[in-house]
C-alpha cells in the first residue's frame, strides 16, 4: 500500500477541477500499479503520478510567476504551447513550494508531457500512466492499454508515436524532447 497523502489531496482539490482532480487520483494508482509490475520504487510513483498535473488548471499568470521566481527559461516551442507549460510550472512548485526534493519525481513530473530521451523508469512510468489511467477514454486507449500489459516498451513507443501523429493532425509544433524520445523509441 501507498501513503494517504491527505494534505497533498487537500491542496489538489483546491487548485484544481474536479475532473483534473479524479485524473490525479486515477494517474497515482495506474503509476503505483505499473512500478509493482515493473520493479520500481511505487511509493514514488503514486506520488509523482498524484502531483503530475498540480498547476494543469493555473492561469498563464500563475505560472510565469513560477518561471520568474525560479529563474525558468522556456525555450521558443515552449513559449507558444501553453499546453507544455504545467509539466514545467508544476515540477518546479512540487520541488519548490511543496519542499519534495527527490530528483527522481522532480524529472518524473518535468517531462510527463513531452517525455524525453533516456527517461529513467519512473518518468516513463509516469508518462505512461497519464496516458492509460482509468479517467482515459480516447480512441486507441484500450489498445495502448493491452500494448502496455504485454510490453512496456512497446507501450512507449506506440504512445510517443500517437502524440506526433496527433500532433501533425493538429499542426502543433513538435518539442524536441518529444521527437528525441520518439526517434529513441523507433530504433
Ligand atoms: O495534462 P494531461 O492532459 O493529463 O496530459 P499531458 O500533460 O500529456 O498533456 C497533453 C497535451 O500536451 C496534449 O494537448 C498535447 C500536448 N503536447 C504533448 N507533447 C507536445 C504537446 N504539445 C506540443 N505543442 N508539443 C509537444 O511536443
Ligand atoms: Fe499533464
Ligand atoms: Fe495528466
Amino acid at each position: 500500500m501507498h501513503g494517504e497523502y491527505i494534505e497533498y489531496k487537500q491542496l489538489l482539490k483546491e487548485r484544481l477541477n474536479d475532473k483534473r482532480y479524479y485524473h490525479s487520483l486515477c494517474v497515482a494508482d495506474a503509476a503505483y500499479d505499473l512500478a509493482k509490475k515493473l520493479g520500481c520504487d511505487s511509493e514514488k510513483a503514486y506520488l509523482s503520478g498524484l502531483l503530475h498535473d498540480i498547476t494543469k488548471n493555473s492561469d498563464k499568470e500563475t505560472h510565469f510567476e513560477i518561471f520568474e521566481k525560479h529563474r525558468i527559461k522556456l525555450n521558443e516551442i515552449e513559449l507558444n504551447a501553453e499546453k507544455l507549460w504545467h509539466a514545467i510550472s508544476g515540477s518546479a512548485f512540487v520541488k519548490y513550494e511543496l519542499g519534495i526534493t527527490d530528483d527522481e519525481i522532480f524529472d518524473a513530473i518535468r517531462y510527463h508531457t513531452t517525455a524525453k530521451e533516456n527517461m529513467p523508469l519512473l518518468t516513463q512510468i509516469v508518462y505512461i500512466a497519464d496516458f492509460i489511467s482509468a479517467d482515459r477514454d480516447f480512441d486507441d486507449v484500450e489498445i495502448l492499454r493491452g500494448i502496455v500489459n504485454k510490453s512496456f516498451s512497446d507501450g512507449l513507443k506506440y504512445a510517443l508515436a500517437y502524440t506526433v501523429k496527433d500532433l501533425v493532425d493538429r499542426e502543433l509544433a513538435i518539442h524536441l524532447d518529444t521527437v528525441a524520445a520518439y526517434n529513441e523509441y523507433i530504433r
